[in-house]
């Protein structure tokens, strides 16, 4: 490899909120930045979803290389009741040392981690002299909030108490003790022990890459930016938000896209609340009488597995007696794969009621289209919190998956639709914040230049 090219390998984790990113900088480098470009795909995947992923980015960016990464084996029984995403970062992590000599195969001038396995790999890279770069899958917020905490645990155990409370981000805004993520309240937890373990290790590394943009999150950014969330903090290059890899759809996103274009501009809610997580039954019908009796027109992505293979579940006994009947011609229910990014570009689509998945939320700021924010665990409250500090929409922040506030009812959620799509400032808001984005990707903007300079150290 030339130093004209250089050959920069990627390595995400599982879970398509890590592989999504990760496709579209692999791309984003191999046709936007002249580089040579490996992905590795960590196998055996989780889900279904990934490896329709992975096969269908390899087809989609031919000059991308796939190394297989194949996992050692890992007994699970160590963590009984453990999430599968969670399990797999962990196995992925002691599968590190067999990294080596893939790197050495592959003659990498730069690797670019997970943030979840940053940790382990980053030594493995520093051992052969590669360059580890980080990519943080979630906002730059939350990157602050993963670089601090450690420090905050330390600050916290000193002063005699255990666990978490509101964390004051220096140089930032206080992260209260309801956002943190619901895992990081048990220092035993797993996630927890990752997390932190990477958080230290973040400032061992040579740069972090965020898909965020400078003019969506300018407090997050500039604290870390200047060393007032952690002090000698490595460059942070904000590079987002990065484009969608365009796929060739599937069949019934054809007609779901059908569907979609036969209605008026600006009309649709759409409904996505990701990939990882199930909704209870309760919950999932109070959602369904909201939609209905909202009047509204709506798309609407069922989830009720964590894990997509074990979806076997009928919509129709799901939602209950008669509701598709009623709610026919002005919805779309499906419990496949939708094409998300094809959808929130469609000008049909008003609203997104949105678990704010970090790469959900990009993906509506890229768009300029408005979130109504329905967190429901890990980041997804910090996310939250950006959507509504950046002007992308709102967040009611009553609304919980827990059950412990009781459920939110039908009525609410149809009351909350109408509000936000009847009130035009949230959607001329939003629509800012979508010409912003498109500025900061654009040649020259500071996600464009960002990236640049990421390839520039690479090159060297
Ligand atoms: Br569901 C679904 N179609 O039907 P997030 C998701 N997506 O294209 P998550 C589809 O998957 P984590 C579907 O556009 C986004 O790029 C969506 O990532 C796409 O949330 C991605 O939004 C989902 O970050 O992951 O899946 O909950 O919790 O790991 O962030």
């Amino acid at each position: 490899h030339t130093s004209a090219s250089p050959h920069v390998v990627l390595l995400p984790s599982a879970g398509m909120g890590h592989l999504v990113p990760f496709g579209r900088l692999a791309v984003a480098l191999s046709e936007g930045h002249g580089c040579d470009v490996s992905v590795a795909a960590v196998l055996p995947t989780v889900s279904s979803a990934e490896s329709m992923h992975l096969d269908t980015l390899f087809a989609a960016a031919p000059a991308v290389r796939r190394l297989d990464f194949r996992l050692a084996p890992f007994d699970e029984s160590e963590f009984p009741g453990a999430d599968p995403f969670f399990l797999r970062f962990e196995a992925t992590r002691r599968s590190a040392p067999l990294l080596g000599p893939l790197l050495d195969a592959a003659q990498a001038s730069a690797l670019v981690t997970d943030i979840v396995l940053a940790s382990v790999v980053l030594p493995v890279a520093k051992a052969r002299g590669v360059p580890c770069y980080v990519l943080f899958t979630s906002s730059a917020a939350m990157l602050s909030l993963c670089a601090y905490f450690p420090a905050h645990l330390d600050a916290n155990a000193a002063a005699g108490c255990v666990g978490v409370g509101d964390v004051d981000i220096p140089g930032l805004y206080r992260i209260p003790k309801s956002s943190v993520p619901q895992a990081l309240h048990d220092p035993k937890h797993l996630f927890t022990q990752q997390f932190v373990a990477n958080g230290r290790s973040l400032v061992a590394s040579d740069g972090i890459l965020v898909n965020t943009f400078d003019a969506f999150e300018p407090d997050a950014i500039t604290a870390l930016r200047q060393g007032s969330v952690v002090s000698d903090f490595p460059p942070v290059f904000a590079v987002g938000p990065l484009q969608p890899v365009r796929f060739q759809a599937a069949n019934d996103a054809a007609h779901c896209m059908r569907w979609l274009s036969a209605q008026p501009a600006r009309s649709v809610v759409y409904v996505s609340f990701g990939s990882r997580k199930a909704i209870s039954t309760d919950q999932l019908r109070e959602l369904a009488a909201g939609l209905e009796a909202s009047g509204q027109r709506f798309l609407w992505m069922v989830k009720s597995t964590v894990v997509d293979r074990d979806d076997a579940a009928d919509l129709g006994d799901l939602l209950g007696d008669g509701f598709l009947d009623r709610v026919q011609g002005r919805a779309f229910v499906t419990k496949g794969w939708v094409e998300q990014e094809e959808i929130l570009q469609h000008g049909s689509v008003g609203l997104f009621i949105s678990h704010c998945g970090w790469n959900s939320v990009t993906e509506a700021a890229s768009f300029g289209v408005p979130v109504l924010a329905w967190p429901r665990f890990g980041d997804q409250r910090v996310n939250a919190a950006v959507v509504a500090r950046g002007g992308l929409g709102v967040w009611e922040e009553r609304w919980t998956w827990d059950g412990e506030k009781g459920l939110v009812s039908g009525e609410e959620v149809a009351e909350k639709i109408n509000a936000v799509m009847g009130y035009d400032v949230v959607a001329e808001k939003a629509a800012n914040v979508g010409d912003a984005a498109a500025a900061a990707t654009a040649k020259g903007g500071t996600s464009y230049r960002s990236l640049a300079d990421f390839v520039g150290r690479c090159r060297d």
